[in-house]
């Protein structure tokens, strides 16, 4: 079983496309574990899978991107289906991270950090995962710092994504400096 494999599928699915595999996601991203292997097994090379084996992709995964709980699994972030998932507020740490190309830098000075294509902002909570998530699109990323406590105390909601990934509707540019 080719788990790597297998963890794309199931973000693209419950990230982006649930309605491909005639899923349903609940107000939090949740959908039923035998939904979601009924669905797959409809394609051959998905034939197998079991529950077992989600359990084994999510133990195997570099990073924390999908949970299981009761008999049902979800996708921590990186949502862009239109249906807004409701995730949890939670208190940041003093400082977050953001890795993005050169290229976008000036915008971000400009308008801030905004969702784009997901429903939320997505920021690091260390500098080496912000790091990695900006060397996805450029060799040299520039890094920023959030300052994460200012902006929560001026009111900005944060979300919990996982342990290292934090969320938010929109970060403005007063909170933003280059790292
Ligand atoms: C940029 C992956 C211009 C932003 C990663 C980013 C992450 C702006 C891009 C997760 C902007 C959106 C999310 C503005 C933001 N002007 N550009 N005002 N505001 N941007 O992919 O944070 O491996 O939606 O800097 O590791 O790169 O898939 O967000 O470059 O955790 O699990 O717009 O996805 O996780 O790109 O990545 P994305 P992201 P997985």
């Amino acid at each position: 079983m080719d788990y790597q494999k297998l963890s794309k599928e199931l973000s693209y699915a419950l990230r982006h496309a649930p309605h491909e595999y005639e899923l349903e996601l609940d107000e939090q991203g949740w959908v039923p574990i035998k939904q979601l292997l009924l669905s797959l097994h409809e394609q051959r090379k998905w034939r197998a899978v079991t529950e077992e084996d989600l359990h084994k992709m999510i133990a195997l995964s570099e990073k924390k991107r999908h949970e299981i709980n009761q008999g049902k699994i979800r996708a921590l972030y990186g949502h862009s289906v239109p249906q807004k998932i409701h995730k949890e507020e939670k208190e940041p740490p003093a400082y977050l991270f953001h890795g993005t190309p050169q290229r976008f830098l000036d915008s971000i000075l400009a308008s801030g950090l905004v969702p784009k294509g997901r429903q939320y902002v997505h920021l690091s909570e260390d500098v080496q995962t912000a790091q990695q998530v900006g060397k996805r699109r450029d060799d040299h990323p520039v890094l920023l710092r959030i300052d994460a406590r200012q902006a929560w105390q001026d009111g900005v909601k944060f979300y919990h994504g996982n342990e290292l990934v934090w969320l938010a509707d929109h970060v403005q540019k007063e909170y933003i400096s280059v790292y």
